[in-house]
């Protein structure tokens, strides 16, 4: 199967496992179900989904076993997006091609769809088909990278040095914990459900902060040669917030072959696998979006 297809056919398990999401909600809580669904099922590549059933497939685990802990990533990721849109934060009014939260539904709304897709996260997770080892794992790997040493420290120091002349140390270590951490995740999360063994997890871990620091850069260098619609978000935000970028540090072509050798690193982290396909193609699909 050609990847984009195989992509996409990972993609729509996630869209339909997340449609069956917040449905059933009792009685005076219909309308905020309803609201929790407008982020969540307002499109996305699913990135981090589909990486944690691809390597859990690779793996040749089930894939019923991964869906919670998958859907999980795609909620805690869209309530990054949903806070990262407020007023407060980077105060963006459009996503995945549509109005933000807060500007359809209002900002206290806005917040507490956060909290409550980070929450609800746990909750999948809890209630994964796993053995009760594999879910503390996971819990602890999800946790940490969304929390103060993973994304939420990222986003702090991105907002603290906004507008600031940084070293490119310190952008390095806010594009990890934001946006790195998450996908690495993502990967070693699939890891643990397909029962990766120590070896498996190290070559999985370096290829998941390849990607993650190749996906960083491409958003980067899309905010500068994108528009608006293919992205489906305002396009010039980082100059606008006068935020420290690869392509600052490197210019468009310094930062494009950054990124080359980021995939280059991780279809090398995976070379010894045989069944690692998909998860390469994966990677330069990473830069090669365009949305
Ligand atoms: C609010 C705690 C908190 C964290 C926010 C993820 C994040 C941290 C902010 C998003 C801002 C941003 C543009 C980050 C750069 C990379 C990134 C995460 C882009 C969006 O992810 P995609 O492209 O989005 O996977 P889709 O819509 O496809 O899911």
């Amino acid at each position: 199967m050609h990847f984009q297809e195989y992509y996409r056919a990972k993609q729509s398990l996630i869209e339909r496992y997340l449609d069956g999401s917040f449905r059933n909600a009792p009685d005076p809580l219909a309308s905020y179900y309803e609201m929790l669904r407008y982020p969540l099922l307002a499109g996305g590549k699913r990135l981090r989904p589909v990486l944690t059933l691809m390597v859990n497939e690779m793996l040749g685990g089930d894939e019923t076993n991964a869906l919670e802990a998958a859907a999980a990533l795609e909620l805690i990721h869209t309530y990054s997006l949903v806070h990262d849109d407020l007023p407060a934060m980077d105060d963006d009014d459009l996503r995945r091609g549509k109005p933000t939260m807060h500007v359809v539904h209002g900002e206290a709304n806005a917040i507490l769809a956060g909290d409550a897709l980070l929450t609800h996260a746990f909750t999948l997770i809890a209630n994964a088909p796993l053995p009760p080892a594999a879910v503390v794992g996971i819990v602890r790997e999800v946790s940490v990278a969304s929390g103060i040493s993973g994304m939420v420290g990222g986003q702090f120091l991105d907002l603290e040095n906004e507008g600031k002349d940084i070293p490119f140390e310190t952008l390095r270590t806010i594009h990890e914990c934001k946006t790195g951490a998450l996908i690495r995740a993502a990967v070693r999360v699939g890891g643990i459900i397909g029962n990766a063994d120590e070896r498996t997890f190290d070559a999985l871990t370096a290829y998941g902060e390849a990607i993650g620091l190749a996906f960083q850069i491409q958003d980067d260098i899309l905010d500068v040669t994108s528009d608006n619609a293919t992205l489906g978000k305002n396009v010039g935000s980082d100059v606008k917030n006068n935020k420290a970028t690869y392509v600052k540090f490197f210019g468009i072509e310094g930062a494009q072959r950054k990124a080359a050798e980021a995939v280059a690193k991780a279809v090398d982290a995976l070379s010894s696998f045989k069944s690692s396909g998909y998860l390469s193609a994966l990677a330069r699909y990473i830069i090669d979006r365009k949305s």
